[in-house]
């Protein structure tokens, strides 16, 4: 079996796949993503407007990645806003666990890799950013669990909120896709996988309609 693919539907459209990497696949898959970190840092973005920066520290692989600053907002780039370079390819694991997980849909372009450490938290949003919301955005987590909240595609309606443990899925798509989301808290200690601890996430997404 190449992966655990038991599902549960938290809201409609929206897909927990518990412990979907086994411990061997999160070992690998976070030493590919130490691999791209090493060429394309992990840096804090600013919000739009007010600059203030987020607590969350980010990086992409893939064509293209997510990015934001204080005068150009949010937006997919395919370079590296500090470096300048462009991202490093996608690695076929990702690839592979998109196949798996989204078979109908265009290839992912973008992979947005998050950090937490203990404090940082991540305010509820939406992924609009994209062209394309037919496919869907797949998140993997590693690390120390997070409490993760969903919500309705409109602001203020009532929320879920579940646990994600390092290795598990998400997939977000039809009436989930455009849902409001964010992340509560981490719970710091609760993963010995990354030996500094804290939090990975990575949301890979098709951002422009497919030919
Ligand atoms: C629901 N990341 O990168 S992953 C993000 O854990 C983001 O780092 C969170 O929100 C994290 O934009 C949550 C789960 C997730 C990802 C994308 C979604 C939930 C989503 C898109 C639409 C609805
Ligand atoms: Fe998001």
């Amino acid at each position: 079996m190449l992966f655990q693919e038991t599902a549960y539907e938290v809201v409609p459209g929206a897909r927990h796949y518990p412990g979907y990497l086994e411990p061997d696949r999160q070992a690998q898959l976070l030493a590919e993503i130490r691999l791209a970190v090493r060429s394309a840092p992990l840096y804090r973005p600013a919000m739009p407007r007010t600059g203030k920066a987020f607590s969350v520290q980010m990086t992409n692989c893939g064509a293209l990645g997510w990015v934001s600053d204080k005068s150009g907002g949010y937006r997919y780039q395919d370079t590296h806003p500090v470096t300048g370079q462009a991202w490093p390819p996608m690695p076929d694991s990702l690839v592979e666990i998109w196949r798996d997980l989204a078979p109908d849909a265009a290839p992912p372009e973008a992979a947005l890799i998050n950090f937490y450490d203990p404090t940082a938290r991540l305010g509820l949003h939406r992924d609009e950013d994209e062209e394309d919301f037919s496919a869907p955005v797949i998140s993997l987590s590693l690390g120390d669990s997070a409490r993760f909240r969903i919500g309705g595609v409109e602001r203020g309606g009532k929320t879920r909120s579940v646990r994600l443990a390092s290795g598990d899925a998400f997939v977000l798509a039809g009436p989930a896709r455009l849902a409001h989301h964010g992340i509560d808290r981490i719970f710091a200690g609760t993963s010995d996988l990354l030996s500094a601890g804290g939090r990975i996430n990575i949301t890979m997404r098709r951002v422009r309609k497919p030919e």
